[in-house]
């Protein structure tokens, strides 16, 4: 028997600084109603999908700073988002900027979780590849400064098996700038992973090489469309998009088969849902044969990726 779920990437047009929790918790819902109706059991948002992507501010403040964390979750201003979900038997994936009391101090990651369709929280994930700077960098036209408002984190990335309400689907989660490291992937091909689900915000411009900005949905579909094929598994990428506070960010939103193939993608950079229906063991036969990892893989000959960190090229 086939083990088909229906997953709808939620992408989200531009948040801008002065739209409130609420507001945005209702674009969300509204996207949620797009998806039950299109026979979704998951839906997927981008990264820091409850604000604005305020890395691009340098701040110092640490309360202003914290506006743009969640201390609990969910609020009381995103629990309307939790209810609706909880009574349309919707799963949902969400990224948010988590502050955290843990060791005996308070702690910020940039976090996704994902919540089965009983409301229960079933995994975490907190982003490990952490661009941009730490350092206040007045040459840029903005600034990318995750480097100084986040944590690495620290779960590594976990592989979780849901439950039947998800067909048992083994489910990885990534951040951004994570789907552009070929690692990231690995680590849950290794756990055998289904399908990964990641939310992005990726600015059109990147200033310290300008020269890229005409390849950003390129690059974006490319890394995300090898790491599905090269680990056998789906993928789905869901932008938070368009003009936000005056910084251009791609669209793109994209649900990958475990062929490598893109089978749905977004046309606008707005509010917009994208739906795929996902056999889960469609990357099976490439578990089986290309990536049968327990046959093919020579991590022996691979210490270098664990030991080494920067490039070093032979005298
Ligand atoms: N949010 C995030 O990680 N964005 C980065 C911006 C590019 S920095 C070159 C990304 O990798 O898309």
């Amino acid at each position: 028997m086939s083990r088909i779920i229906t997953v709808g990437a939620a992408q989200l047009g531009a948040i801008q600084r002065s739209d409130n929790r609420s507001a945005v918790a209702a674009r969300m819902i509204e996207l949620m109603r797009q998806a039950k109706s299109s026979g979704c059991d998951l839906v997927a948002f981008p990264e820091l999908a409850l604000t604005t992507f305020f890395p691009r501010w340098f701040m110092e403040d640490q309360e202003e700073i914290d506006t743009f964390f969640e201390h609990e979750m969910p609020s009381n201003e995103i629990a309307p988002l939790f209810s609706a979900a909880q009574e349309m038997g919707l799963a949902f994936m969400l990224g948010f900027a988590e502050k955290v009391d843990e060791g005996g101090r308070t702690r910020r990651f940039n976090t996704q979780i994902i919540v089965d369709k009983s409301g229960k929280q079933i995994a975490k994930y907190r982003k490990i590849h952490l661009p941009g700077h730490a350092e206040h960098e007045p040459w840029r036209a903005f600034q990318h400064l995750e480097k100084r408002y986040f944590e690495v984190g620290n779960l590594s990335w976990p592989v979780v098996r849901a439950g039947p309400d998800l067909n048992g689907a083994l489910l990885g989660q990534m951040i951004c700038n994570d789907r552009r490291w070929p690692e990231s992937y690995r680590v849950m091909g290794l756990q055998g992973v289904e399908m990964v689900l990641l939310g992005y915000n990726t600015p059109v411009h990147n200033p310290p090489a300008p020269m890229h900005d005409r390849l950003g949905d390129f690059h974006n579909h490319l890394v995300m469309q090898a790491g599905a094929y090269q680990n056998a598994t789906w993928v789905v990428g869901v932008a938070k998009c368009g003009v936000e506070e005056g910084c251009e960010m791609i669209g793109g939103s994209a649900i990958i088969a475990p062929t490598g193939e893109i089978v749905a993608q977004a046309v606008t950079r707005e509010d917009e849902l994208v739906v795929a229906r996902c056999d889960l063991d469609l990357g099976r036969s490439y578990k089986n044969s290309t990536f049968n990892f327990a046959r093919h893989r020579e991590p022996e000959q691979y210490r270098m990726l664990v030991e080494r960190k920067g490039a070093k090229p032979p005298e």
